[in-house]
């Protein structure tokens, strides 16, 4: 069912704390944290606590937890000193998504090539 935990999902393990993340903030709603694979000095995913598969899946099932994501990246970069940073929603295998629970990437801290890859 949409938004309940789902046992194979990773990041519904990080959200319980049965796996370990480093966590950088924390709402009711969200949780924040760095990337174990860095593409940019900041990389930080943001992520609802309840599990949807995308950010189409989330803006459908629940507009006001998809606004709490959107403004936790703004609260991430501005506690990351960030002026310029992106945030990006890979929607779909064709796009490089490779975990089934929404995220968004914050990336930051250098220099951002446009069109991304
Ligand atoms: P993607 O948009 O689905 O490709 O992003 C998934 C991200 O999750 C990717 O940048 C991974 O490095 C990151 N990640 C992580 O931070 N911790 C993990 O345990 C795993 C993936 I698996």
């Amino acid at each position: 069912m949409a938004g309940e935990p789902q046992d194979d999902c990773l990041f519904c393990k990080i959200v319980a704390g049965r796996i370990p993340a480093t966590i950088v903030r924390e709402t009711e709603t969200t949780v924040a944290f760095r990337d174990i694979n860095p593409q940019a000095p900041t990389h930080v995913l943001v992520i609802p606590k309840a599990h949807h598969r995308d950010a189409a899946a989330l803006a459908a099932a629940d507009p006001a937890l998809a606004a709490d994501v959107l403004r936790e990246t703004q609260a991430v970069a501005e506690a990351e000193g960030l002026e310029s940073y992106r945030t990006i929603f890979n929607t779909g295998a064709g796009a490089g998504q490779t975990v089934w629970h929404t995220h968004a990437h914050v990336l930051g801290g250098r220099g951002l090539q446009w069109p991304p890859g």
